[in-house]
């Protein structure tokens, strides 16, 4: 059974929330009143219908779940969507304990998806992806088929076929793989599952040059150096470095290290402003290219 609440953050204080965010018109009220087993979120044809956050109540294999319904996020076009909207979208994102991403299977996936995606990465929490607007038996072979595979101890590095993929890319992994003691294998993998040719994007938090490698990472920083040296080791070309996620405020020398910033704040409350102030690691995002033969 399924029973709407009061528009309110405090009403449901305790139960787990889903926040469901996307792009513009993707479907995320059309879900919402699914899940909520109602039609209060209003539904329309042009983007930005939904303004304000929704909340509901939802049951789900015998757990309460309050669902919040936002409007759509737009990351690099704040002109199209009103501020406010961002904004609201932001609160819901804030207290949500998990978060569905919700896409229109008809459209190309496009840099706003991908922007979105990493912004969504970045919160650190349980994210789930919702490939919507799939009607015909046709889009849905359009879609293929998707396999889940596992990287890491003990012996679980074929992440795809031999020579199947056109790109790899991973988020904040590669210090965790190098203090797992097993970074050349998962490195053999991605360069096992692309193509010749094929594109690898790596990003981390990135380590000073003027302090020797941590062998094994433990303050969770890379230096840039060492990390393309690494991949270099695991036969990958390097293409190009970007600047995109950098940040000069990271002096990397707290104490929990880079786990002390957000989104983790391992701290605590001990010295959150200053914290959050700085904000997120000085990351670098790296581009390898398998070799074409
Ligand atoms: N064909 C098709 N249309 C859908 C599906 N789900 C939703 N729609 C339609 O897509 C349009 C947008 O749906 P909404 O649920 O309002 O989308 P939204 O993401 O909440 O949009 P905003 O609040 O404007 O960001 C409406 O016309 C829906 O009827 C679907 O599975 N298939
Ligand atoms: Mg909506």
């Amino acid at each position: 059974m399924t029973q709407p609440t009061l528009n309110s953050p405090s009403v449901a204080a305790g139960i787990p929330t889903l926040a469901i965010v996307g792009r513009p018109n993707v479907g995320k009220s059309t879900l919402f009143n699914r899940l909520v087993g109602s039609r209060r979120a209003i539904v329309g044809d042009e983007p930005g219908i939904t303004r304000d956050r929704l909340y509901g109540e939802a049951e789900w294999r015998g757990r309460r779940l309050r669902i919040v319904d936002t409007g759509g996020i737009l990351p690099e076009d704040k002109d199209f969507i009103p501020a406010e909207i961002f904004r609201q979208a932001k609160v819901a994102l804030k207290e949500a304990d998990a978060v569905v991403m919700v896409v229109d299977g008809r459209t190309e996936m496009a840099a706003p998806d991908i922007d979105l995606a990493l912004q969504l990465i970045r919160t650190g929490k349980p994210l789930f992806l919702a490939v919507n607007k799939v009607d015909t038996e046709k889009q849905k072979a359009r879609l293929g088929t998707i396999v889940r595979s596992k990287l890491g101890p003990p012996g679980e590095y074929a992440i795809a076929p031999p020579g199947s993929a056109d790109l790899v890319v991973t988020f904040r992994n590669l210090h965790n793989w190098i203090g797992g003691g097993f970074s050349s294998e998962a490195l053999a993998a991605c360069y096992k599952a692309l193509k010749p040719g094929g594109i690898l994007g790596i990003e981390d938090h990135r380590g000073r040059n003027d302090q020797p490698q941590d062998p094994k990472a433990e303050s969770g920083y890379l230096r840039q150096d060492y990390a393309i040296a690494l991949v270099k080791q695991a036969g990958f070309e390097f293409v190009a470095a970007s600047e995109i996620n950098a940040n000069i405020k990271d002096t990397k020398d707290w104490p929990e290290g880079v786990w002390t910033l957000p989104p983790t704040l391992a701290l605590g409350e001990k010295d959150r402003a200053r914290y959050q102030a700085i904000g997120e690691a000085d990351n670098f995002v790296l581009k390898f290219r398998k070799p074409a033969r």
